[in-house]
């Protein structure tokens, strides 16, 4: 058995029951193979069973009063991933489906996404399985309080900085900032994706789906192809899915489709955004109220977004919401570009399908490293006591997603793998991190 081969072995009969975890390690380690071979010491120095291993797992009861006067608990977590690069930095995820597994899968990947951007941030992740849909924003904010009042004893600016993901946004940020504040006293950026009058970064809210069409453009740009008049599938209706669509008409092409989890729109005339924000960041509604707007649109309950044809792919919505037989239908309704927005949206057979088949494939912590890049840029500014303009921060942020194009492209190439940007981003992302962690000893 290889060395990674045994490593993988020992994390599976060491984690049952975490099945997302397995699918991401399983992703990092296959395509490093060629750089452990070519690096002895990362083995002696047991390199890969530390990374596979969160420094610090933190667990937590949550209990909170609901608007009836009735108790309820909820689970909370924060995986203090690897610190060799800088203070860990991921997002908090509210969703009932969050558990222990799912937050190591993320923790684990933004290790690699974080390493990408260039700046200096460690990975971590956390949340909890509370669902914050149709809860009023006392219940909320009572939940966020509760949550905060645990968390606050181990994150910190320099420690250990949140911030959004999955049904958390600018409204939970703000409850959660505020409690923080409250309990040690502390104005600090101890959170990114804060509102704009309290330390929050112009451009951060739009940062993760711009990102991903300045990723995808470079990445098509170097094909010689361009996203101007292109027909487009976007999954998902929440803060990745409504920018991504935003950057992407602004880059010429048409969006046909958007979703949630009850089910899919198609406009052959184009999604109107200005809709889209209306119903999920105004009403907090659901993308088949669009029909309300636009009649002539189809509304498709359920799954079954990727049967729509398009030019390219961009799956914003959740991890696996995008499986082999979504692929094979995509290549053969010609689709020759994908790129994940969210976190793992690709099942590994889905990758598989798509290398074979040659189309270009943007894998998500590379495509998504926007949002986070952006919260580092946050943090750059709150630590400066000063605020950068939109155009500024934007300016920065296409910057560092050409850059992360350049150099998933460049590790692919240099390892033998030209145009596998799944093995460029697994492998860039892992060398800076794992020199660091090389020359800081075994901790
Ligand atoms: P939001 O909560 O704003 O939106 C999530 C969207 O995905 C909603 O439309 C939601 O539908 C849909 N969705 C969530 N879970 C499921 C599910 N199990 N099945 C079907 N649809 C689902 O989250 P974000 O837009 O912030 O996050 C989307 C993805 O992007 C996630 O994978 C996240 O990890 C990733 N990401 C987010 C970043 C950020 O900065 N926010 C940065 C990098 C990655 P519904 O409302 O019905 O639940
Ligand atoms: O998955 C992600 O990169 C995020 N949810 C954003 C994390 C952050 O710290 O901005």
């Amino acid at each position: 058995m290889s060395y990674v081969e045994s490593v993988l072995a020992d994390l599976i009969a060491k984690n049952p029951a975490q099945p997302e975890f397995h699918q991401a390690a399983t992703e990092v380690l296959n395509t490093l193979k060629p750089v452990i071979d070519q690096n002895p010491q990362f083995e002696k120095a047991g390199l890969l069973e530390r990374i596979v291993e969160p420094e610090r797992q933190i667990m937590f009861r949550v209990p909170w009063v609901d608007d009836n006067g009735k108790v309820q608990v909820n689970r909370g977590f924060r995986v203090q991933f690897n610190s060799a690069i800088g203070p860990y930095k991921g997002g908090l995820r509210f969703h009932p489906s969050v558990n222990l597994g799912i937050i190591k899968f993320l923790g684990f990947e933004q290790i690699f996404k974080n390493s990408l951007t260039g700046l200096p941030i460690g990975g971590g992740k956390g949340g909890s399985d509370f669902d914050p849909k149709g809860k009023s924003d006392r219940e909320v904010m009572a939940f966020c309080q509760s949550f905060m009042t645990e968390l606050y004893k181990y994150v910190g600016q320099d420690t250990d900085v949140p911030a959004g993901d999955i049904g958390v946004g600018g409204r939970e940020v703000g409850y959660l900032y505020g409690q923080y504040k409250r309990i040690t006293g502390l104005y600090e950026g101890v959170l990114t994706g804060k509102g704009l009058t309290f330390g929050g970064s112009l451009a951060r809210t739009e940062a993760t789906g711009y990102g991903l069409v300045y990723l995808v453009n470079a990445m098509l740009k170097a094909a010689g192809k361009t996203m101007q008049g292109a027909t487009v599938a976007i999954s998902g209706s929440g803060n990745v899915a409504i920018y991504a669509c935003q950057k992407a008409q602004q880059s010429g092409a048409k969006v046909v489709t958007m979703s949630d989890s009850n089910g899919w729109i198609y406009d052959e005339n184009g999604i109107d955004l200005a809709a889209v924000k209306e119903i999920k960041e105004v009403k907090r509604g659901r993308i088949k109220e669009y029909l309300e707007y636009h009649p002539q649109a189809k509304y498709t309950e359920g799954k079954g977004v990727w049967t729509a044809k398009c030019d390219i792919a961009l799956p914003c919505a959740t991890q696996n919401e995008l499986n082999e037989e979504d692929a094979k239908t995509l290549v053969a309704n010609g689709c020759y570009a994908v790129g994940e927005g969210a976190n793992m949206p690709s099942t590994l057979e889905a990758i598989e399908v798509f290398q074979n088949a040659k189309i270009l494939f943007a894998p998500a912590k590379a495509a998504n490293a926007g949002g986070v890049a952006t919260s580092a840029l946050e943090m750059s500014q709150n630590s400066m006591r000063l605020s950068w303009t939109f155009d500024e921060v934007d300016a920065k942020l296409k910057g560092i997603m050409e850059n992360i194009y350049a150099n998933i492209a460049q590790a692919a190439k240099e390892y033998g793998m030209e145009n596998n940007f799944v093995a460029g981003a697994n492998i860039a992302g892992f060398l800076k991190v794992a020199n660091a962690m090389m020359a800081q000893g075994i901790v």
